[in-house]
């Protein structure tokens, strides 16, 4: 039986992917290539070095360690300024009223992000009221596909893991909660998110009552 939902933040409750992306090819433009938004697939759900590295492979590029912390910093300080001037509009169709029907059956909620950013686009957005638990790439030492991100969020909840449903728009996300021995619905499509339970476009389309689809499974 179903009793807590833990959530991806990026592409499941917020739209940050297009911030992440400017910033992203900003810096690649600075560094003298191009970075499509098709390049940009490749980065959801990843933390933000193994991005870059992502990012540097797409312009044949080496660098020390020194200067990957450097260019990162300054990706990250764009993106901030960003995410600075979000505000509840950017909420993903669905989610808030997702998140609301939840509580209101008793059940227990989690975010789940890699992000290090992810308290700024909670409070900016509104959102960190609806959370029980919060665990995001400041909590974490290992990124998605481990389940690191998602265990934590469980035993913060005090919910085994069986019982837990994850939400998440990223195959390494789904692989995480496969790890994690946890239930798993896609938010998105079903050819990039087919080891999902079962996937969705977006959360308008969940209700608490579909989460018996997942006992039936
Ligand atoms: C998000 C995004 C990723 C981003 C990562 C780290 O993860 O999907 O593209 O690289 O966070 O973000 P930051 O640079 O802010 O620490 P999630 O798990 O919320 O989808
Ligand atoms: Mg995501």
């Amino acid at each position: 039986h179903i009793q807590a939902c833990l959530f991806d933040l990026d592409g499941v409750l917020v739209d940050t992917a297009k911030y992440h992306y400017l910033a992203w090819k900003r810096l690649a433009n600075e560094l003298g290539f191009d970075f499509t938004e098709q390049d940009n697939e490749r980065l959801k759900g990843v933390s933000r070095m193994a991005s870059l590295d992502i990012l540097l492979s797409i312009g044949r590029l080496t660098l020390e360690d020194a200067k990957k912390q450097e260019l990162a910093a300054r990706k990250n300080d764009w993106y901030v300024e960003s995410i600075s001037r979000m505000d509840h509009t950017e909420i993903l169709p669905g989610a808030l009223e997702f998140l609301q029907a939840c509580r209101e059956n008793g059940l227990k909620t989690a975010l789940g992000s890699a992000s290090k950013n992810a308290m700024t686009i909670l409070n900016n957005t509104g959102l960190t009221p609806y959370f029980d638990a919060i665990i995001d790439g400041t909590h974490t030492s290992s990124a998605k596909p481990d389940p690191e991100v998602f265990i934590l969020g469980a035993q913060e909840l005090g919910i085994s893991p069986e019982s837990c449903v994850v939400f998440e728009d990223a195959e390494a996300g789904i692989e995480a909660a496969r790890r994690a021995d946890m239930n798993c619905i896609g938010i998105g499509s079903l050819a990039t998110l087919g080891q999902a339970d079962f996937v969705i476009a977006s959360l308008a389309e969940m209700t608490v009552e579909r989460l018996d689809q997942l006992e039936q499974a």
